[in-house]
């Protein structure tokens, strides 16, 4: 049940955030559009503004490069005070990119789950036409098969991430290692600002900032060449959570195109191949857990974090598995529950890891679009009740703190910007 008082706070925060064409993930930290952020902006808008939810869907797929990829920062006003500006990125001319000044990189692809939900909502599913739906499905089938495809070395189907940021957990321990390994040299110059809105001990450290500046730079080289960076990019990952979330939307995606009469057999297709070779490059059976995979180096990265815990938003894991990842991880107090070190779960990373750092960024904090993803995976499996348990600890902290980006697991503190937009409508949509 939604209460009048969340649902108005929500009201005010996602309007406060309102620049009319998009909604900002916060107000001064991030004022461009993100990626996934709009997409799951879009389902909290459904709960008051049905017709702002497609607009929101609409500004998002506006971006779109004319090879497909949908980039993960659109700068629909020019710049800002935010780091990097849209010239940074260097696409200006080049023939592959869209007609909105962007990123060059993209994010998780949660939109073709985003909108499934919309449609099988009463209050929005009306609101859309065909022919404009039509549009959005050929849309996200060119990004999902510019991921399958063009972004994947080995043909296998699964994506390579080029950046930490796409990812869309920037500075988690999971890249350190690669990080570690990547010595900034001939930076452009910069400046961060980041710092300025947020605790600088609760954002990454200067010298992995360096680093992601680095990276940018590197593609800017390479002219965002696809074939290119995968054959050089220092940085060169396949995630678990970014390729749960692509197959979660690649199912959503078919049952979109069913609907509307289509061919579905390519989708099927990668689908087909991701279930097939998942638990061959992710799965450790010794432990229990998925892990990422460095493609660069050709070895998993070994760190126990909340990204197993997604692939169950996907259907990945068999029951066994399932049971494995919630018994041995998602309930173990000196993991990720709370009774041992931790008083609020889930943290991103284990808090027995030793980079494990409860309030700098993607490094331990609680994240409410983590949780959500893990409510989703947790009830697809049959574990209502502790679903219904993460589901109102996040809604605690929430009331208790507001709407902030990240939460320290040990006490439930607020961290990082204020206001933020993804919180506030994911926390209306564990509430709903
Ligand atoms: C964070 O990422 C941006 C860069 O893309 C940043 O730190 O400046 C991440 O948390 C990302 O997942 C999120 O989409 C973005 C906006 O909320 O902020």
């Amino acid at each position: 049940m939604i209460s009048e008082s969340l649902l108005a706070r929500v009201r005010a925060t996602l309007q406060g955030n309102d620049t009319g064409t998009f909604i900002k993930p916060s107000p001064g930290q991030y004022p461009h559009q993100w990626n996934w952020d709009s997409a799951v902006i879009a389902l909290g808008l459904s709960h008051f503004d049905p017709a702002r939810a497609w607009a929101e869907v609409e500004s998002l797929l506006a971006s779109q490069w004319r090879d497909g990829m949908v980039p993960h920062i659109i700068y629909h006003h020019g710049p800002s005070d935010y780091f990097p500006p849209p010239d940074f990125w260097q696409t200006a001319g080049l023939a592959r990119a869209g007609d909105i000044p962007s990123s060059a990189f993209t994010q998780p692809p949660i939109l073709a789950s985003v909108v499934r939900m919309l449609l099988e909502r009463p209050s929005t599913s009306g609101l859309i036409d065909d022919a404009t739906l039509r549009r959005h499905y050929e849309r996200m089938l060119a990004w999902q098969r510019w991921l399958h495809v063009t972004r994947c070395p080995d043909g296998t189907g699964l994506p390579c991430l080029i950046h930490p940021w796409e990812s869309g957990a920037d500075n988690s321990p999971r890249w350190a290692a690669i990080l570690d390994g990547i010595t900034p040299v001939d930076l452009p110059p910069f400046k961060r600002r980041d710092t300025v809105h947020v605790k600088a001990d609760e954002r990454p450290r200067p010298e992995d900032y360096a680093r992601f500046v680095h990276i940018i730079n590197l593609g800017r080289q390479l002219r965002w060449e696809p074939a290119a960076l995968l054959a050089r990019m220092p940085f060169l990952v396949q995630d678990i959570m970014y390729i749960a979330i692509l197959h979660r939307a690649d199912e959503d995606l078919a049952w979109l195109g069913a609907r509307l009469g289509a061919d579905t057999r390519e989708i099927e297709g990668w689908r087909a191949g991701t279930t097939a070779i998942f638990d061959q490059r992710f799965w450790d059976e010794k432990r229990g857990l998925y892990f990422d995979y460095d493609a660069r180096a050709g070895h998993r990265i070994e760190i126990a974090s909340y990204a197993p815990f997604t692939t169950l938003f996907a259907g990945l894991p068999t029951t066994a598995q399932a049971a494995r990842l919630v018994n041995e991880h998602l309930l173990n107090p000196a993991e990720f529950a709370a009774g041992g070190p931790l008083k609020f779960g889930v943290p991103t990373i284990a808090a027995n890891e030793p980079l494990f750092g409860p309030r700098r960024y993607w490094c331990g904090p609680v994240w409410v679009i983590i949780n959500w993803l893990i409510w989703h995976g947790l009830r697809r499996y049959g574990y209502a009740d502790l679903a219904d348990t993460l589901a109102a600890d996040t809604l605690g902290l929430v009331e208790a703190q507001g709407f902030h980006e990240y939460y320290d697991p040990r006490d439930g503190s607020a961290c990082g910007a204020a206001d933020f937009s993804w919180s506030a409508a994911l926390a209306l949509e564990m509430a709903a």
